[in-house]
């Protein structure tokens, strides 16, 4: 059946009848009853990958692409005069996730379905994503994120489990999402509910009582926050995620004739950051409850569960005070001490015990119980195992491994960018779709200038869809014959977005003084700050200002622009990505794990000023310098001086005047015109004082590093071969490879 045929069966009338709504919830249906038809991976053992977060973006296009039928019903819209494009506006997108994490997940279970692997992902139907970013008077505000009031992608099923906590219990049911791999089979996402969500307890924004534990386990999707408002409730949300995922487990063991001795044949378990830890306690007590006695249960466990490190920020890695735990879960404390016991006895090294301080902390607990515990880029892994984990690497150098992240091409480069895509096909063929790294064969059209140009007019065309899309939805008018110059990613101070709005004032002053640049430069940020993230929302409301300030001063806007989209989120970034000329990955050395946008815009042929981190290590190692504007100290140098303490922001202020002059311009009678002193001057007095994330060191390079991109980008057909190199070189960065790597090597399905 068509999808013509298929609403005209639903709705009684054919589409060309229909509202763009009812065509969307027909699709929906149409979508969901194809997938029916796939097979559904298989086989005796199956891998758990259990996640807080899922930022699966918006799935029609998506789904339509994977199951083969995104042409044909893109006709079938044209035919009747519908664009597929307006029918996706009325999708909403499911946020549920903060950014690279959830985003990973997402990629994850796309490549798992493609390689037709039995895997499921399991994680919280949270009845709000991350909040909607709104900004008011050049400030950030929040507002709820709903996204499964009337048709969604979930399909309940007849899974339901008692979950208990201290002092109430819950009954769970399980919602399902298929995961239609590309051309292959279909896996699951299963998202678990409680049915007592209460909605009405928000009372004003985002705000509502974090004390109602039982009401609003699932309301919200927790933003990454650096406070401590709200900890416990994340404890009773991490515990409704395992119990139900190790209930899962366990039965879908038995269901396939395990007697749970043998669970390791039947079950593998990838812990994705420390959210989902508590599965191993959980399991533990699971097993006892089944007839298993402790000592068994444990080792039983211990061959199951397998963790990813996420970051190695320490105020980032979970450890809950046992008194929260005692309140939350007390049935997993004893568990928990019994773990702890056996650690403490056998190392009797406090480094590496599970409780300290009245304390647990989870990564121990994962890294002591568990086959395997991977970095998520090379650079990554090895401090990792130099610095932050070197007591439980001595101890256990077989469990570390890296596995460098991915992303699904499916989405990044397919859906998002067809007209590259198009012309990728064309040059070498299909091939590129499933076997990623045949995007190598483009290195043969470098010097061919006629196929360069032809990249270049991929980039100018996706530039003006940008910029069409960009006035459409958010009144925002760029000039399309400027550079792109894009940074997207959660608002963090060690990201420093705060160094390339010192950018910005650096070159504002330049064109105030008659220096004018060989082209107009669109310098774009997306990004949102956890809502008690001060000085995160200070940058913000630092960028704002810069953006108006520049807008209305007629000498300096004809050649740059400042431009903050507003709530960017996995939909934005499809747009930004593709139409992107310069991509700023300027994280302090050692400080982002990997990043994930950095390859996006790689195989989308943009190129990044970035500084050795993360991932871009292995990009630089890819294409060479001549294709990559690599800056700033290492991470051994940084590294080192954290270690001594030497660091003193003030000074390099006091040394480079012009540092200080755009500095000083935070906090400004200009500034002060458009802005709030109070957070211009915090914004000044923690670059001045402290500047955690060492902005200034690498200032001076970071400006002379964009100039040389900026006149490289002039010399048009160079800057195409560079564009070209990027994308050859991207198909080691696709997650097909990354969890190819993580079969091989830890769940051996
Ligand atoms: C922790 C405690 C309480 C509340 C929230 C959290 C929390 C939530 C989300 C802590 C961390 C996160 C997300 C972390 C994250 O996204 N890390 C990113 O993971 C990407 C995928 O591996 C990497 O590419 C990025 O470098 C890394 O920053």
């Amino acid at each position: 059946m068509t999808a013509n045929e298929y609403i005209k069966v639903r709705f009684g009338r054919h589409m060309d009848q229909c509202t763009n709504e009812e065509i969307y919830i027909g699709l929906l249906e149409y979508v969901k009853d194809q997938a029916k038809n796939k097979e559904i991976a298989g086989g005796k053992k199956k891998l758990y990958y259990i996640s807080a977060e899922f930022l699966i973006g918006k799935l029609l296009s998506n789904n339509l692409i994977n199951l083969g039928l995104y042409d044909e019903v893109k006709s079938e819209l044209e035919a009747c005069g519908k664009s597929l494009a307006e029918i996706e506006e009325i999708e909403v997108e499911p946020s549920l996730g903060n950014g690279g994490l959830g985003r990973l997940a997402a990629c994850f279970l796309d490549s798992i379905a493609t390689l037709g692997l039995n895997g499921d992902g399991v994680g919280l139907a949270y009845h709000m994503g991350l909040f909607k970013q709104v900004f008011k008077d050049n400030l950030q505000t929040e507002e709820p994120n709903p996204w499964m009031r009337h048709h969604s992608w979930m399909t309940p099923t007849e899974r339901t489990y008692r979950v208990d906590f201290g002092g109430f219990n819950v009954t769970s049911r399980m919602y399902d999402i298929d995961v239609t791999g590309y051309d292959s089979v279909t896996t699951k996402l299963h998202l678990f509910d409680v049915d007592t969500v209460d909605e009405s307890i928000i009372t004003d924004g985002i705000n509502f009582d974090k004390s109602e534990f039982k009401k609003n386990l699932t309301l919200f999707l927790y933003p990454d926050d650096s406070d401590d408002n709200g900890r416990l409730l994340r404890v009773y949300q991490q515990y409704f995620m395992v119990s139900n995922a190790a209930q899962l487990i366990l039965d879908e063991a038995v269901e396939k004739g395990s007697n749970l001795h043998d669970l390791a044949d039947y079950a593998v378990i990838q812990i994705n950051d420390t959210h989902p830890s508590m599965v191993i306690p959980e399991l533990v007590r699971l097993l006892q409850i089944r007839g298993i006695k402790m000592d068994e249960a444990i080792d039983i466990v211990s061959k199951c569960c397998a963790y990813t490190n996420h970051t190695i920020l320490a105020e980032a890695l979970e450890k809950w005070p046992i008194d929260f735990m005692m309140k939350a879960v007390p049935q997993l404390m004893p568990i928990i001490r019994e773990l702890h016991n056996r650690i403490h006895i056998k190392y009797n090294n406090p480094e590496v015990d599970i409780i300290k301080d009245g304390l647990v902390h989870m990564a121990h607990m994962d890294i002591h119980y568990g086959i395997s515990i991977n970095g998520v880029a090379a650079l990554h892994t090895e401090i990792l195992k130099d610095t932050e984990l070197n007591a439980f690497y001595k101890l256990y150098p077989e469990k570390f491994n890296n596995k460098t992240n991915g992303i699904t091409f499916r989405r990044w480069l397919l859906y998002s960018n067809p007209e590259l895509s198009k012309l990728i096909e064309e040059l070498i063929g299909p091939g590129f779709k499933k076997d990623a790294t045949e995007l190598k064969k483009l290195e043969q059209f470098m010097n061919d200038d006629a196929v360069v140009q032809r990249f270049l007019d991929v980039k100018n065309t996706r530039k003006t869809v940008l910029k069409n899309y960009l006035a459409k939805t958010q009144g925002i008018n760029i000039d399309d014959n400027s550079v792109y110059d894009i940074q997207i990613k959660r608002l963090h101070e060690y990201k420093r977005q705060q160094m390339n709005a010192l950018y910005v004032i650096n070159k504002y002053f330049e064109i105030k003084e008659g220096k004018k640049p060989a082209r107009p430069i669109t310098v774009i940020f997306g990004a949102k700050a956890a809502p008690a993230y001060v000085i995160a929302k200070d940058i913000i409301h630092l960028i704002l200002c810069l953006s108006e300030i520049i807008d209305n001063d007629p000498e300096v806007s004809p050649y740059l622009k400042v431009v903050m989209v507003e709530n960017y989120n996995v939909t934005l970034a499809e747009k930004l990505i593709p139409a992107c000329d310069i991509h700023e990955q300027i994280s302090l050395a050692s400080k982002e794990a990997s990043g994930t946008s950095n390859m996006k815009f790689m195989l989308n042929g943009a190129i990044a000023i970035g500084t050795m981190d993360g991932a871009n290590v292995e990009m630089h190692e890819f294409v060479g310098d001549d294709n990559i504007f690599i800056f700033g100290e290492d991470s051994d140098t940084v590294i080192k001086r954290y270690a001594d303490g030497s660091y003193c922001s003030r000074d390099y202020y006091e040394k480079d005047a012009n540092l200080k002059k755009c500095v000083d311009f935070i906090v400004s009678d200009k500034l002060m015109e458009v802005g709030k002193k109070e957070n211009l001057e915090r914004l000044y007095n923690e670059l001045l004082n402290k500047d955690w994330f060492m902005t200034f060191p690498d200032f001076k390079d970071y400006c002379e590093t964009k100039e040389r991109a900026y006149a490289a980008f002039e010399n048009r057909t160079e800057w195409g071969r560079k564009m070209i190199k990027n994308i050859a070189n991207a198909g080691f960065f696709s997650s097909d490879r990354t969890i190819e790597q993580y079969n091989e090597d830890i769940w051996h399905l």
